[in-house]
């Protein structure tokens, strides 16, 4: 078996090697046509075209212009001696620009000096008449703690037919622009590829409230994407725990500041501002107000409730157990929902009396 295949093998080479030779004989080769922003198999719509080629002919040292001819208008190329044949070029129109519109195909074909044709090369031309798209524009946290946010931008280039990305020039740059149109940040992304998918960072000046960031998108013939847009929010700031609202109170809401012997049901209550309290956070250690040693008041959740103006109470139903006077420390820490922290001690001072029973 194993010579059997040798066998045919060294008679496909012996059938294969003049076909091969025949073929390199004449050849066109590097075959190129460009608009004028360079870009290979794509013109704009008001555009010229650079075709090239390399053409080469066994025997013959002086392709001269007769001999390679765009078809179907047979106009003849400018051919001068290069590393590896002759380098053939061809502007059309020769001076201006004409309009093109849609996918057009191309033939250049290569004569001997006796006029018969010896190979030819095909090609496309396709007009990029449509801008890019940004069809996806993400900014990411929503809001932001350090000034840094994320940027996920997805563009589509098309070329004649809006939303086919199977055709386009390629997307050159993207921009990322500030709402005052100044820009930003520039990507470079120069390939052929019509879908394209960037993160970009970008970190803002400011120190609080929103911004609205944009993108913009530029084909490889220059054509730009309108601007889209999305807002994110700047917070530095941890929320503020206001010491001056700290209260106990009693179940007839009364303020608690007088305790004997026996325990008693209050409320401890403390305002937060904070524009985006994230209310699962807020926490506090309460065991300064309870002499039995309950674990549960050393890390206590508490409930939250929005008054208005970025104020919201936050309290915590407890037991009030107390053996002597003093200041009653309690901590309170809080997050915003940009992950800015903050803790602050609390304290108030309570006065322990032992009931005189007789
Ligand atoms: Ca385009
Ligand atoms: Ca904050």
């Amino acid at each position: 078996m194993k010579y059997a295949h040798i066998a045919l093998f060294i008679i496909y080479l012996v059938i294969m090697i003049p076909i091969y030779s025949a073929s390199v004989f004449a050849s066109l080769s590097n075959v190129y046509a460009k608009g004028s922003n360079g870009i290979n198999g794509y013109v704009k719509s008001e555009d010229y075209i650079d075709f090239k080629v390399t053409a080469v002919i066994d025997g013959d040292s002086d392709i001269n212009d007769s001999q390679v001819k765009l078809s179907p208008t047979m106009i003849g190329f400018t051919c001068n001696p290069g590393l590896t044949g002759f380098d053939c070029t061809l502007r059309y129109p020769s001076s201006g620009t004409t309009s093109f519109s849609q996918t057009t195909p191309y033939t250049i074909k290569l004569y001997k000096d006796d006029e018969s044709e010896e190979a030819t090369a095909t090609g496309e031309l396709t007009a990029d008449t449509l801008s890019p798209a940004v069809t996806s524009f993400t900014v990411s946290p929503q809001t932001t703690g350090t000034g840094t946010v994320s940027l996920d931008i997805t563009i589509n280039d098309y070329a004649s037919v809006s939303g086919d990305t199977t055709k386009c020039s390629g997307i050159k740059k993207v921009e990322i622009v500030r709402s005052d149109g100044g820009v930003a940040d520039t990507k470079t992304i120069d390939n052929s590829s019509c879908i394209v998918n960037i993160i970009a960072a970008y970190t803002t000046t400011k120190s609080s409230g929103s911004e609205t960031i944009c993108a913009r998108a530029y084909d490889r013939v220059n054509q730009n994407s309108t601007l889209v847009c999305d807002d994110f929010n700047i917070d530095r700031l941890g929320p503020a725990i206001m010491s001056n609202s700290f209260k106990i109170i009693d179940s007839n809401g009364n303020d608690v500041s007088y305790i004997g012997t026996e325990p008693i049901g209050v409320t401890v209550s403390v305002n937060i501002t904070e524009a985006e309290l994230n209310t699962g956070s807020v926490k506090a250690n309460l065991s300064g107000l309870n002499t039995d040693v309950l674990p549960t008041y050393n890390n206590m959740q508490g409930t939250c409730s929005y008054l208005g103006s970025n104020v919201t109470e936050c309290s915590w139903p407890i037991t009030l157990r107390l053996d002597s006077s003093g200041a009653k420390k309690v901590t309170v820490n809080a997050s915003d929902m940009a992950g800015n922290y903050n803790v602050v001690a609390l304290s108030k001072l309570c006065w322990f009396k032992q009931h005189i029973y007789s």
